[in-house]
């Protein structure tokens, strides 16, 4: 199966040799075309380009390069490049290269090679890559929209809504040779396509979910395999998703129904001889909402009855007599866009590792790790016996799975048995967050070998890996790992079990930059900047839930802050402007919104909704803390968000052309700072309001502190955790997102490390040492109050992720020269560590930095992609101390010293492998 829009993903090997040396290398093609296609046709689609010259040599780099797009294979074979010949320019860029050819047409196909001139020799062309264009004119689309626009005796739209999945089909004719066939889906809430009999793609829970009526995302498929000369059966399943969403009807903020499930497809057929024929959803087409899926909705899970199975329904000839007409269906509103992120798929697999008997036909299986997902089921049994599978992330005392915290999603699927010998299940349009399965009703003794953990979520390449000496802060890691990909669904949530499962900004504001080292999350976050803009109202607030099927517009400075952050986040690590650039205007706007409404003439921020939420609070029992020395003052978290937003907006005027803006910008930053430090800074203590870590923290991480301040400041922070807190935590979600870093960056690496390997309370450890193999909501997640309580939450990592990487790791990419096209290589060579290997997969190729301390020296492997330096810092009494490869730093090749630096020589590279050994008493050596 050929996906269409390989607009994404197309990953290419070729060999080539670089001219001027005889070795081998490789270079990786890795084209990433943004064609965000535009129904009404005003956007011109102009893809851009990545590749990587995969070269191991010293001190590659790019000095030319030359595209090639055409129309054909052929074409491009010949280099002929009908669309596109860059021709040859001089230039070191090799990612995100715009399309600058002729303006591409809807449904065109498009062949591309790059090859590139560096200044070690010449490439060859790389292996031919391809893409395609989608339907860029609404008046390409003569499909309807089509559906059922009831509901059945057997449905419910109560509170607990019930609604069976609506099977929809077609037969249709191919008259002639087909030379290319192509369908254009969008099926609401969620779709599985099939032709033939034949599914069609490995994605599940397609399309992504949007505010449908602001956007609504199709998928294109290459069908020409599946497609037959003669009669063709099209089969479409409709699930309730995101769209009917009468489950949170009972609640009027959280509910953003869309209606009854519905859907659009157009096939396109072009035949050998030149013709076309296009088959459109309309009103010919019949469907039943009599079929397996009895019921699916994402909190409650899914019934499916295996005897209602409608054996032959997505093949030609089967007898749809009794099948009702379509309704013809409103349109949902929204604009239609050519998915661009990740499909969600099965990513992993993984065995059960207990079954347990509960009461006698009753059990429960441990996965071993809390998961998102679905069990997949073997089973064999009479016709009509039910089993059925109540999901939950831990156990009761007494063995009975622990539900509290779900609050009243039943999270319950059911399977019937049709009997006719092994029956193999799995659901199609529910997830569940779980680690134990509560088995009821099972035919004979369940085996663990009937059962397997499908692990769902978006297809994002895993580019980070992270091992160190201290098995906390490994298992740590390995909790954020699981966490991250339970909570990527299309879009970023909050959890992935109880009744909420909203894509919260909050709790990515700083974590969507910690995950981007694990994963390529660049195309995601991208289309979640889009939901976000999706969601402004037209007065400009942002909300808190984005897409808004919450309506949670509060008005806050920190939540709706992810807006500027992870758009800030996708340039930096990957060199991706086309957010800042497409939402700066509504980025200015929710700034001039706030500040209309909320800020006094003293120029502070009044309005914040959930302070710092999360603080390790002064009960064990207790979600959020009564006590006002613990929890921070909300105008000082909005004033100093708006204060660093300010600053932020300067840079991104300056990256997008708008420098008109940036004296307002800054001079509206001053009359902040001055503001801020009336209200909440007390000189005589070198405090900031009640001297919370939070309080004194974002001052300092946002350069609100006078220069002669700042060590006081930060000695205030130092005390509080050291002495007050016994060297733990005490912030939430936002002063976390700064914590880590900062405290390294002040010298005091030591005390990050000290909170990232702590295992008593408060501490990631602490969920560690308790059973936990994800990230809690709550500090106190095995005490506290189920109400709020979830095990699998992202949002308290703050900046933990980006700490092991940037500081133990010493992978950070340069601010300016962005996408680590520039690698800043500084680790902190904390002392109770003895090693730490380090490595992430970057745009320009694998990033590697493996240090390991042996008495006095210290040994650090690096590894810097072709196309991309680093500097690195070397700690070192002075460079007569460091060697590379066992010689003197000045005599081996491709080393540069630039300087000594606090008891660090720093050294340029350029890419390649490279033994650096150091040796001393450095003063930098285990002492941060
Ligand atoms: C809860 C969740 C979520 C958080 C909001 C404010 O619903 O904890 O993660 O962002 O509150």
């Amino acid at each position: 199966m050929k996906r269409v829009y390989k607009i994404v993903f197309a990953f290419l090997l070729a060999c080539c040799s670089i001219a001027t040396k005889a070795s081998e290398v490789i270079i990786t093609e890795n084209l990433k075309c943004e064609t965000l296609v535009n129904p009404k046709g005003i956007d011109v689609t102009s893809p851009r380009f990545n590749w990587q010259i995969n070269s191991l040599a010293r001190g590659v780099k790019q000095t030319a390069y030359q595209i090639i797009v055409a129309s054909s294979l052929d074409k491009l074979s010949r280099e002929e490049g009908d669309l596109w010949n860059s021709g040859r320019l001089a230039s070191d860029r090799s990612i995100l290269v715009v399309y600058a050819g002729t303006p591409l047409q809807s449904r065109q196909q498009c062949f591309w090679k790059v090859k590139t001139w560096t200044n070690l020799g010449e490439t060859d062309w790389s292996t031919p890559a391809s893409f395609t264009m989608g339907l860029l004119q609404a008046s390409d689309w003569k499909a309807k929209w089509i559906g059922l626009d009831r509901a059945f005796s057997w449905d419910s739209v109560s509170k607990f809504a019930r609604l069976s999945a609506r099977y929809l089909r077609k037969e249709i004719s191919a008259s002639k040779d087909i030379k290319r066939a192509t369908i254009y889906v969008s099926g609401l809430g969620l779709y599985e396509l099939y032709i033939n009999g034949d599914k069609i793609g490995d994605q599940v829970l397609a399309p992504g979910p949007t505010d449908y009526s602001k956007t609504i995302l199709y998928n294109a498929f290459d069908v020409t395999p599946q497609l037959k000369g003669g009669k063709n059966a099209i089969g479409v399943v409709l699930g309730n998703g995101r769209f009917f969403t009468m489950r949170q009807a009972y609640k009027p903020q959280k509910w953003h129904d869309f209606g009854f499930p519905r859907m659009l497809l157009q096939l396109e057929i072009e035949y050998n001889d030149g013709t076309k024929q296009i088959v459109a959803s309309d009103e010919s087409w019949k469907a039943t909402a009599d079929g397996p899926i009895r019921t699916n909705n994402e909190y409650d899970g899914e019934e499916y009855d295996a005897r209602k199975e409608l054996n032959g329904w997505n093949k030609k000839e089967f007898n749809d007599a009794a099948w009702l007409q379509v309704d013809l269906m409103k349109t949902p509103g929204g604009m239609l866009k050519a998915q661009m992120n990740p499909f969600m798929k099965v990513m992993e697999s993984i065995k059960p590792v207990s079954i347990k008997k509960l009461s006698s036909n009753r059990y429960v299986l441990d996965m071993g790790q809390n998961m998102a997902g679905w069990l997949k089921m073997n089973v064999k049994g009479e016709k009509g016996a039910a089993v059925t599978l109540r999901f939950a992330e831990s156990l009761q005392p007494n063995g009975e799975p622990y539900v509290a915290n779900l609050r009243d999603a039943k999270v319950t699927d059911v399977y019937t048995l049709k009997g006719d010998g092994k029956e193999t299940w799995n659901p199609t349009f529910v997830t569940h967050g779980f680690r134990y399965v509560e088995i009821t009703g099972y035919p004979g003794k369940p085996k663990l070998d009937d059962f397997a953990g499908e692990v769902v979520y978006d297809d994002l390449q895993t580019t980070g890996s992270l091992e160190t000496s201290n098995s906390v802060i490994n298992q740590v890691h390995k909790n954020a790992y699981w966490g991250i990909r339970s909570n990527y669904k299309g879009m970023p949530v909050d959890c992935p079990q109880r009744n909420e499962r909203q894509p919260w900004l909050g709790d990515r504001t700083m974590g969507a930059y910690g995950e981007s080292f694990l994963f390529d999350n660049n195309a995601f976050y991208a289309k979640w900047m889009n939901d976000l803009a999706d969601a402004q109202t037209a007065e400009g607030s942002i909300p808190d839930v984005a897409p808004s099927f919450w309506f949670y517009y509060k008005d806050n400075m920190t939540w709706p802050g992810a807006f500027l952050t992870v758009s800030d986040m996708l340039y930096r690590q990957y060199g991706n402007k086309a957010p800042i650039e497409k939402h700066y205007a509504a980025m200015k706007k929710w700034l001039a919104y706030m500040k209309g409404k909320y800020m006094t003439p003293e120029y502070i921020v009044t309005k914040d909704s959930y302070g710092d939420w999360c603080v390790p609070p002064e009960s064990p029992k207790l979600i959020h803390s009564q006590d006002s020395m613990r929890n921070t003052d909300p105008q000082l978290l909005a004033t100093a968000y708006y204060y660093y937003f300010m600053d932020v907006m300067q840079r991104f005027a300056s990256l997008t052309g708008h420098d008109e803006d940036i004296a307002g910008f800054a001079a509206e930053a001053v009359k902040v700072k001055a503001a801020f430090n009336k209200k909440f800074y007390h000189p005589s203590t070198a405090q900031y309001s009640n001297n919370t870590v939070t309080a004194n923290l974002l001052p300092l991480a946002f350069h609100l502190v006078a220069t002669s301040d700042s060590e006081k400041v930060f000695q205030n922070i130092v005390q509080k955790i050291q002495v007050q807190n016994g060297g733990h935590i005490s912030t939430g979600v936002i002063g976390t997102q700064w914590l880590m870093r900062w405290l390294t960056l002040f010298g005091r690496g030591d005390i990050a490390y000290k909170l990232a390997s702590n295992t008593t309370y408060p501490s990631w450890g602490y969920m560690v040492k308790n059973g936990a193999t994800t990230i809690w909501e709550l500090w106190n997640g095995n005490t506290a109050d189920p109400a709020m309580n979830s095990q699998n939450h992202v949002m308290l990592l703050g900046d933990l992720l980006i700490w092991m990487y940037e500081d133990l790791g010493g992978i950070q990419s340069d601010a300016t020269d962005v996408g680590f096209k520039k690698i800043i290589m500084k680790p902190s060579f904390v002392k109770e560590l003895t090693f730490v290997n380090a490595s992430h997969d970057s745009p320009y190729g694998k990033i590697e930095s493996n240090w390991k301390r042996e008495g006095n020296s210290l040994s650090w492997n690096v590894t810097v992609p072709a196309n991309a330096t680093a500097l690195l810092y070397v700690p070192a009494g002075s460079t007569d101390a460091v060697k590379e490869d066992g010689k003197r730093i000045d005599a081996a090749q491709g080393v540069k010293f630039l300087r000594m630096e606090n008891g660090s020589a720093v050294i340029q590279i350029g890419s390649g492998r490279y033994s650096f050994t150091t040796s001393s008493g450095t003063a930098g050596m285990g002492v941060n």
